[in-house]
């Protein structure tokens, strides 16, 4: 696993190649119908084009919430053959409240994974940004469950292909915080529940070894353009098992040690 940092802006003459992948995946959105990875006839899709996919699909979106780690797990870089951490945006469309239901139907093909979220008490930016540093602007920690909805037929893509899709992101929901002082973040066991049966288990540490080491990631990858968290963005520090696919009448609980427990009901 590497947490190697690789953005870097788009070769001149991208742009075109941008603009025709974040077409298809709007179109796929609206019309809720999987669409051939992008990369499939595009190849000079690379990341820095798919970067470029994200930050035009951003400009359209609502008011930003926060951001989201992709792939930082071994079990979800298993799961979809992709071996470097991403991110992505959440805007206010991406927010479920607790106890609302996830409507299906208005997706492609769902799946729920459990997740380390922290809510920051502070502003955080730079090209140094450490896990310690993390932690010192973290105001608070949650349990949360993240919906995710490739655009891509079976979830079939290469990195540039799911960094243009904006990793996936759905919809999430998040419990209830509490203060992250006295938790270890590595330590706390991760349960997830599908139908009354546990589909995964984790622990914290599962997220490049640390949520808040996934989260300085992030936050250096930020840097790369000048961005920064702000403070009261929620971060997804990345999703701790495989992800389940889920449909109408399933029941998801995510369950982490002095977090909580948090259930999302399909219809
Ligand atoms: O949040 C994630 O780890 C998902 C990143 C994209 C890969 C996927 O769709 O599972
Ligand atoms: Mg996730």
């Amino acid at each position: 696993m590497t947490d190697a940092i690789t953005t870097r802006p788009p070769a001149t003459g991208q742009s075109g190649i941008a603009a025709q992948v974040a077409a298809r995946l709007e179109r796929a959105r609206t019309t809720c119908t999987a669409i051939p990875p992008a990369s499939d006839d595009l190849p000079g899709l690379d990341l820095a084009t798919g970067y470029e996919v994200q930050r035009l699909h951003r400009a359209q979106a609502g008011p930003l919430v926060g951001w989201k780690l992709g792939v930082t797990s071994r079990a979800k870089q298993m799961q979809v053959g992709v071996h470097e951490p991403i991110r992505g945006f959440l805007a206010t469309e991406h927010v479920l409240d607790i106890g609302e239901p996830l409507q299906t139907r208005q997706h492609i093909q769902p799946r729920c994974e459990p997740e380390i979220v922290l809510i920051m008490g502070s502003d955080l930016a730079g090209p140094h940004v450490s896990a310690s540093d993390v932690l010192a602007a973290t105001a608070a920690v949650a349990v949360g469950i993240e919906v995710l909805d490739s655009r891509y037929q079976d979830y079939r893509f290469t990195m540039p292909d799911v960094v243009a899709d904006n990793a996936s992101a759905s919809r999430f929901v998040i419990g209830t915080p509490v203060p992250v002082a006295g938790i270890d973040l590595r330590l706390v066991g991760v349960v997830l529940e599908h139908r009354g049966e546990v589909f995964g288990t984790a622990s914290g540490a599962a997220s490049l070894g640390h949520p808040a080491a996934a989260v300085a990631w992030l936050v250096r990858s930020l840097a790369l353009e000048g961005e920064g968290l702000r403070a009261g963005e929620i971060i997804l520090s990345g999703g701790l098992t495989a992800a389940v696919p889920v449909g109408p009448g399933d029941v998801v609980v995510a369950t982490i040690d002095r977090l909580g427990s948090l259930e999302l009901a399909c219809q």
